[in-house]
């Protein structure tokens, strides 16, 4: 795209390169994917149009309504898109934007054209693929109005009437295509998520979301301390180590940085970075700077007020980065991304950019606030010694495991067949139960592990800790992939991993722990779908000596239905895996044509929203919790991540 120095946009500026048809032939290319996850990008790409005339200074506020017919509008108070006729093509310019392929106003000179989207599209992609989109400007006291079909024009733009000459914005109303898209019903959740970090991202932008279909719902995002709200809102269900929140910011060679930051008595790193208000899971370029910086900055100020000595060496940046939250964005004109994902920043002045943004403003606020200074220089220390004594400890286990030429776990009852592909493993609440499964089991194919007990909450304990615990070092020898930077998925040994626990609260805490600790040491099998919730019954009805078993309430009362409730008739509810036999335990939860597994799931993948589900349900905040148990019954229920 080539840029134009003109500081007014006019409608000569916008480029034109090709037709709408080559978007509804390959949607894939354009929004990623036709799936639930493509759809919910068709309201990014509307909404990053309002984010960008908000960057340029002329908007506000940005309304977003699910409509009854499951249909989007998006309002915003800009200056409204531009109505002149284009003087090339002699279309009105919005016509152009809605109907040509990368058509685009002005890049740079003052603002950022920021277009989050996934390959920078816009609203031209959005209207290809729409059964049908309306636009109504609001501009110098009228009203303009232009509806398409599958990208089509359907009627010329035209002035529907008048309006307060204050009054100016954009309004646009699509309803995607159901011919193209597996998924057409919008969920409130997912929009939620994205549009309440797009707020946090953009400081005093107001941004409101209303369902209008039947459970109504609206809510506001809108944070005048925009990231610094973002860092207190991730840390809200965590203790934060001091009261304020760290925050940098400046402009470099035309780079826009922002970070904000805080440490919690967490131990795990909990940083974001963005740029353009894109997500970057994988950093780049930007999270580098800010690791260095930081990493810098802490060891000079410790050694210059004497808080580490010179025998104690260097503090690592994971020492320093331990139980830190924090949020890096930055606005850059021209972002290359890298990476398989195309998830990574490549721009090298980006490092550069926020490096220097960061070491200059962190340097001050240390020297500014030596009570948070020397907070953060003893958790670093703190974590450096635990780190020394952790890899002590994983020595110790990988030698131990050199020698035994890999010893499996004595308890597991592993299975004969070596096949990853065709094994799996439970993991078994009680030694008694686990005896049960060890009978029941089809050996070939199934391996068992019991565990005794609660296993260890691994969100509240250090790394030498772990690694000492029994049952986590069981389930890592079991699995054979190691984790965190040693994990390799190839070596996994079944590929299928089931949590096999009571149908209480107490078994349900456990599979909560275990998941924690899956998610957090190999988060890709999770990812990748290898985990598992076996589904025990939790009744047992019995009439003229034959069986029914019911996995829930209401399975129970439609068996009752079916074959009568007369006295002869015998109930058992089950409180534990113990309280059945082998041959029960096959036939109910372990026979791979009868039983139920729920595979577990990342719901949306927002990572952000997945470290706060566990902190609120393993942390050691009681209020959170109890809100968040409350507000998602059925989660709890289902175990879903
Ligand atoms: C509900 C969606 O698209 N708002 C919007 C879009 C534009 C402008 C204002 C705008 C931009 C400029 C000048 C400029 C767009 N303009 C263009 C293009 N809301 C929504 N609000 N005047 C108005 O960037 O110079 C594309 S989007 F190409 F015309 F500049």
């Amino acid at each position: 795209m080539e840029k134009n120095s003109a500081e007014e946009y006019s409608a000569d500026q916008i480029q034109i390169l090709e037709g709408l048809e080559a978007v509804r032939k390959r949607p894939g290319m354009y929004i990623g994917s036709t799936s639930a996850r493509g759809l919910h990008h068709l309201v990014y790409e509307i909404v990053d149009n309002s984010v960008d005339e908000a960057l340029a200074g002329f908007c506000d506020s940005i309304e977003v309504s699910i409509n009854e017919n499951n249909s989007i509008t998006v309002l915003d108070d800009g200056r409204g898109m531009p109505v002149d006729i284009h003087p090339k093509v002699g279309i009105p310019a919005v016509e152009v934007i809605f109907t040509k392929l990368h058509a685009g106003g002005k890049f740079g000179g003052g603002a950022y054209k920021v277009s989050g989207g996934l390959h920078g599209v816009g609203a031209s992609v959005v209207n290809a693929l729409s059964d049908w989109l309306e636009v109504r400007i609001y501009r110098e006291g009228k009203i303009y109005y232009q509806r398409y079909e599958k990208g089509n024009v359907v009627s010329k733009l035209e002035v529907l009437g008048e309006c307060d000459p204050e009054k100016h914005g954009s309004e646009v109303t699509f309803l995607p295509d159901e011919t193209i898209f597996e998924e057409t019903v919008f969920d409130y959740k997912t929009l939620r998520t994205r549009l309440r970090e797009m707020a946090f991202l953009t400081k005093g932008l107001k941004i409101s979301l209303e369902d209008k279909r039947e459970e109504k719902k609206k809510e506001t995002f809108h944070y005048e301390g925009g990231i610094k709200e973002f860092v207190q809102y991730l840390n809200k269900t965590k203790t934060a180590l001091y009261d304020k929140v760290i925050y940098c910011e400046g402009d470099r060679n035309g780079i826009h940085v922002e970070v904000a930051m805080q440490h919690n008595d967490d131990y795990n790193e909990n940083c974001y970075s963005f740029v353009n208000n894109i997500t970057t899971p994988e950093g780049g370029t930007h999270y580098t700077g800010f690791k260095n910086a930081l990493t810098k900055t802490i060891n000079d100020y410790a050694k210059k007020m004497k808080l580490i000595k010179e025998s104690d060496g260097v503090l690592q940046g994971e020492d320093i980065r331990e139980g830190l939250t924090a949020i890096i964005s930055i606005k850059i004109e021209d972002p290359q991304f890298e990476g398989q994902t195309k998830q990574k920043l490549g721009n090298s002045d980006a490092r550069y950019a926020v490096d220097s943004v960061v070491s200059e403003q962190l340097t001050y606020f240390l020297e500014q606030n030596p009570a948070e200074a020397k907070t953060i220089c003893e958790k670093s220390i703190v974590s450096q010694r635990a780190r020394m004594a952790a890899r002590k400890a994983r020595d110790l286990t990988r030698r131990k495991t050199a020698l035994d030429g890999m010893a499996l776990p004595g308890k597991l009852a592993d299975c004969s067949d070596k096949n990853p592909k065709n094994c799996e493993i439970y993991i078994v609440e009680g030694d008694s139960a686990g005896g049960s499964a060890k009978t029941a089991r089809s050996r070939a194919t199934q391996a068992i592990l019991p565990l005794r007990g609660k296993i260890l909450n691994v969100e509240k304990a250090r790394m030498d800790r772990i690694y000492d615990n029994a049952e986590i070092k069981a389930m890592i020898t079991a699995f054979g992939t190691g984790i965190h930077d040693e994990f390799d998925i190839s070596k996994l040994r079944y590929h299928k991993i089931i949590i096999m626990t009571d149908a209480d609260v107490d078994g349900a805490h456990i599979s909560t722990l275990l998941l924690t600790f899956i998610y957090r040491f190999m988060p890709e099998l999770i990812k990748q779908g290898y985990v598992y919730l076996a589904q025990p019954p939790l009744f047992k009805i019995e009439k003229n000596k034959k069986v029914y078993y019911a996995y829930s309430d209401e399975q129970q009362q439609s068996i009752l239905d079916e074959i009568g409730r007369d006295n002869s008739i015998k109930i058992q509810r089950y409180k534990g895996l113990g309280e059945m036999d082998a041959e029960q335990l096959w036939d109910t939860t372990m026979d791979p044509s009868k039983r139920i597994l729920r595979r577990v799931t990342m719901e949306g993948e927002d990572l952000a929203e997945v470290d706060i589900t566990f902190t609120t349900l393993m942390g050691d905040k009681v209020e959170p919790r109890r809100e968040f148990i409350e507000a998602n019954a059925r989660y709890v229920k289902n175990l879903d991540i």
